[in-house]
């Protein structure tokens, strides 16, 4: 039988390059994401990879509740052999201080990092409970870890991701799901225009130093999916060589 994995927030950045990763070993894609025109974007280029590899596509928005449980109607026969979750689609909005910040913003961040991720999880924990197989791999972030100025809320979000596979790992003790927290420090993607809505502002994020790119993040997830079923990486920081720590990062021409 097809093994499935599901991905969220596969149009971009760390999404699309975990759907080429785990295309390589093996599983058919169910790619979702807002924009519709990315996806087939990604299918035909996953197809031109790999020419006989299932893929299906979904454009919703993980945030909005009804638009997560009309998905699940309609793919109610895919997520039977769903074997793969991957809660990627995330984002951050703004550097501001909590004191001047924007709450559309927070409310942004909370609803798709925190809401998100747990109305897709609700949605396909059920069906691999009555399998007792499955894999459920959250993007946390080093932001989970340890807060950094300007991104109070954005880091709550993170902890929050940390929390609840902790929680998700002990309430589901006991079956063969196994429950994956990846916590990458900076990676290039979109993840800075997305936040700061300026590409010179979001190149001078990554400026001087060499950041993680997408794939190195894809290649850490597929080696946790790919270890032996009684092995269960529970979470895994991973940062450039250039950052130290979330605040702490190594600019070339910084006279070192
Ligand atoms: P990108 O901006 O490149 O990708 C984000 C993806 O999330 C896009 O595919 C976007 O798709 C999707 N997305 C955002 N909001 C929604 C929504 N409401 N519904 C459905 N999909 C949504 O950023 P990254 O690849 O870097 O980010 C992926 C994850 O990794 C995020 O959770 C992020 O917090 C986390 N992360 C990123 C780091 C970094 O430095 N880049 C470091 C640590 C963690 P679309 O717009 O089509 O909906
Ligand atoms: C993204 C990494 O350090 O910009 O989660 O918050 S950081």
């Amino acid at each position: 039988m097809t093994k499935w994995a599901l991905i969220t927030g596969a149009t971009s950045g760390i999404g699309w390059e975990t759907s080429f990763a785990l295309a390589a070993q093996g599983y058919a894609i169910l790619a979702t994401g807002r924009r519709y025109e990315k996806l087939v974007e990604l299918e035909q280029a996953l197809k031109k990879a790999h020419p006989q590899l299932e893929v299906k596509l979904a454009a919703f928005d993980v945030s909005d509740r009804f638009e997560v449980s009309e998905f699940l109607k309609a793919h109610a026969a895919d997520l039977d052999q769903v074997e793969i979750l991957v809660n990627n689609a995330g984002l951050a909005k703004g550097i501001e201080k909590m004191q001047e910040a924007n709450l559309d913003d927070w409310e942004v961040m909370i609803d798709t990092n925190v809401k998100g991720l747990l109305f897709m999880t609700r949605g396909v924990i059920q069906n691999m409970i009555k399998k007792n197989t499955g894999h459920i791999v959250n993007l946390g972030s080093v932001a989970g870890r340890w807060t950094y100025p300007g991104g109070g809320v954005y880091c709550a979000t993170k902890f929050a991701v940390r929390a609840l596979s902790e929680g998700l790992r002990m309430d589901l003790l006991g079956t063969r799901i196994r429950i994956t927290n990846i916590e990458p420090g900076m990676v290039n993607t979109d993840f800075s225009y997305v936040r700061l809505g300026d590409k010179s502002k979001a190149d001078k994020v990554y400026e001087g130093m060499t950041p993680l790119e997408a794939k190195d993040i894809a290649e850490t997830i597929a080696w946790c999916v790919a270890r032996p079923p009684h092995v269960n990486i529970q979470e895994l920081v991973i940062y450039p060589t250039d950052q130290a720590h979330v605040g702490q990062v190594f600019r070339r021409g910084d006279g070192r």
